[in-house]
């Protein structure tokens, strides 16, 4: 089974992987966590480079969401398709719906790109993905306590909106796939809901 977890920043993503990690561990299964952008060697120094402030020149929207593919490719093949063909659960904090609500919904690119992209680069879609939805202002005050702004989170809170809004936009056409989790609950009612939805 390959889960994956979106939502804008500070929404509660990486806490309520790590409990759903806990959780099926308990239970004796093999889980793998990974995350996007990043997830191997490679894919982790490419993320480096798209969450960096310090560049010399701005990063054109086109490069930001090539090197997303890049380092998706990367992942894709040396991560999460070889865990899923041994069996194991893959828990991925962000997947394509990343690139639809962030690259397409909040920085204007066209959804044809994408769907290039989609086509001829993600060749396995996740089972299950878990949409994290709570007012952007929430998440930006959870997130934000922790310090140093990336590039994203550097963005104003109109950005974001557009971007919760390319979330809601999947989640209305394709809502088989992806389920709402009210992500203004305790952690715990969180991942209470998360669990429920599985079973
Ligand atoms: N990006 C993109 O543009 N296109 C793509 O295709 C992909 C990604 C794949 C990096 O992602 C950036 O990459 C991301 C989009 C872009 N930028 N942004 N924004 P990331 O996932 O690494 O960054 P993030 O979304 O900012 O992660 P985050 O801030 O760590 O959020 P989170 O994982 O959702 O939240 P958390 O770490 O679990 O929780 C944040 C704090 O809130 C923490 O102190 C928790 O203890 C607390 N928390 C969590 N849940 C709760 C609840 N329920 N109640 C109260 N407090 C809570």
């Amino acid at each position: 089974m390959f889960i994956s977890f979106e939502g804008t920043e500070g929404v509660g993503k990486t806490t309520l992987i790590r409990k759903l990690f806990d959780h099926f561990q308990q239970q004796g299964k093999d889980v793998v966590l990974s995350r996007e952008p990043g997830g191997t060697p490679l894919a982790e120094q490419i993320r480096s480079l798209l969450l960096s402030v310090n560049h010399d020149e701005q990063m054109s929207n086109d490069t930001e969401l090539l090197l997303m593919y890049a380092a998706r490719a990367q992942h894709l093949q040396n991560v999460i398709l070889p865990a899923l063909a041994e069996g194991k659960i893959v828990l991925c904090d962000r997947f394509v719906d990343s690139s639809f609500a962030y690259q397409c919904a909040g920085r204007g690119l066209s959804r044809d790109k994408l769907q290039l992209l989609n086509e001829n680069f993600v060749v396995r879609m996740p089972d299950i993905t878990f949409w994290l939805d709570a007012p952007i202002e929430l998440g930006m005050t959870r997130a934000r306590e922790r310090g140093a702004l990336d590039r994203f989170e550097q963005e104003k809170l109109v950005f974001f909106e557009s971007v919760r809004s390319g979330f809601a936009e999947i989640h209305m056409r394709d809502s088989q796939r992806m389920k709402r989790l009210d992500a203004t609950q305790t952690p715990e009612q969180v991942f209470a809901d998360a669990i429920d939805y599985l079973k």
